[in-house]
């Protein structure tokens, strides 16, 4: 391969077979051949890679564990992949600047078991959390369960390391959580999916460790009773850690066909709630909670150990999984509505007659819907179903993406649908940062 021969510190695959795995990533979508991909070793690798891209112009498409679910890494036309895995560095603490410098290369696994290993909470937890890395959970803005309370990745990022294209690395942020010299051009690059320059590091936010959990298993007769809770529970001053839930269709196909613990399973719904604040494993605040919940709680199950807590959060974590093994070619999306919308959310699903069945993170108003029977739906009615299901979300002030991102999943639904001041100044910065496009090209905007 001629236009990457003699590249410093740098693995080049150039074999198909070897560049084959990295056509996928947890998307439905499968990217094209890219050129090679390139496993960088240091910053003389992307200072040479980046001017050989604009001298030969071709694109720079980063990867991280390819656990992604909007085809953010896949590769495009006349692209190579920059496989960020064997990016080095240390990851470490600062106890006391409560924080914690990661290169992108290390697994969110690692990142959350160090902070852990020292009295520290590092909440962000996508579903891929044992299996991703954290550049690309920086890349992405991941989100997961914790979300609800604790917010996004970006809520957990002070700096960020970035390739640039003048082929070096600048960090942006400081070690602290007041800095405000100037808007935060580090988040810029939070959620961008490397359109701006590439992600390797960053220095994250932590938090002192939760010491206590409730967790709590809600069934309930009726699943519309569940759909106000959120909401409920917020203005009385209750903000779970975690507030997910399964619908009834969902709930039946993992009592069916689920793993043992799934078949035990009770109620017509169910929703999983878990609180961290000091105090909640309490009687003072289990009453409390008790009495806001009203009838809905009847069913009420409190996990009383680890165990059980493991056990329940094991269900919900193979949710994903389980449904892709049963409906290979269903489309899963993840639409967000405000929690106070979430009953028009779902009267408006039914009155456009959209066949969903629906999971995920109703406390933050983040929905798995999922389209099963997608793979034997017509294309044209399958995209007419997806547009009205974007457009739904919108008219109730969510968005079209809460966690997984645009990519290129989501990218002709966000181009058409988003807001065209939005995409303009998006646009905009990415002409100003990346003038000859070499970055991550054709993905979301
Ligand atoms: C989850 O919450 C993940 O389980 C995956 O975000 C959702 O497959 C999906 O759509
Ligand atoms: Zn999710």
């Amino acid at each position: 391969m001629d236009i990457l021969k003699g590249l410093p510190e740098t693995t080049i695959l150039w074999d198909p077979s070897d560049l084959e795995p990295y056509l996928r990533d947890e998307s439905h979508l499968r990217g094209v051949l890219p050129l090679a991909v390139v496993k960088p070793r240091g910053p003389a690798a992307l200072r040479e890679l980046v001017r050989r891209a604009k001298l030969e112009g071709f694109g720079l498409v980063p990867r991280g564990a390819g656990t992604g679910k909007a085809g953010g890494c896949l590769p495009t036309e006349r692209t190579v992949v920059v496989d960020l895995s064997v990016w080095p560095g240390e990851p470490r603490v600062s106890p006391q600047d409560l924080s914690l410098w990661a290169p992108a290369s290390a697994p969110l696994r690692e990142v959350k078991a160090l902070a852990a290993a020292q009295g520290f909470f590092y909440p962000p937890d996508p579903n891929s959390w044992e299996s991703c890395a954290l550049g690309g959970t920086l890349a992405t803005n991941a989100g997961g369960p914790n979300a609800c309370k604790y917010g996004m990745t970006r809520h957990w990022v002070l700096s960020v390391d970035a390739l640039l294209e003048d082929g070096d690395i600048h960090t942006f942020g400081i070690s602290s959580v007041k800095a405000n010299a100037g808007p935060a051009m580090g988040q810029l690059f939070i959620g961008s999916e490397g359109i701006f320059g590439l992600i390797l590091g960053a220095t994250l936010r932590l938090t002192p460790a939760p010491r206590e959990y409730t967790t709590l298993l809600l069934p309930v007769k009726h699943w519309e009773d569940l759909l106000d809770l959120p909401g409920r529970l917020c203005a009385e001053g209750y903000l779970p850690s975690a507030f997910e839930f399964f619908d009834p269709a969902v709930l039946a196909e993992l009592r069916a066909h689920g793993p043992e613990e799934a078949r035990r399973l009770p109620g017509e719904a169910l929703a999983i709630l878990e609180f961290d604040e000091r105090g909640c494993t309490s009687e003072v605040f289990l009453e409390g909670l008790l009495d806001l919940l009203g009838p809905v709680a009847e069913g009420l199950q409190v996990a009383s150990d680890e165990r059980q807590r493991q056990g329940i959060w094991a269900v919900r974590r193979m949710t994903s999984v389980f449904l892709k093994e049963h409906h290979p070619r269903k489309v899963s999306e993840d639409i967000v509505v405000p929690r106070s919308r979430l009953r028009e959310f779902f009267a408006g699903v039914e009155s456009r007659r959209i066949p969903a069945v629906t999971y995920g993170h109703l406390g933050d108003g983040n929905l798995h819907v999922n389209l099963l029977a997608a793979g034997e739906t017509d294309p044209a009615q399958l995209e007419v179903q997806l547009l009205g299901l974007f457009k739904l979300a919108l008219e109730l002030g969510g968005t079209l993406s809460g966690e997984h991102g645009i990519g290129l999943a989501k990218r002709d639904a966000f181009l058409a649908l988003g807001d065209p001041a939005h995409i303009q100044a998006l646009r905009a910065i990415k002409r100003a940062l990346d003038p000859q496009n070499i970055f991550n090209p054709g993905k979301v905007i």
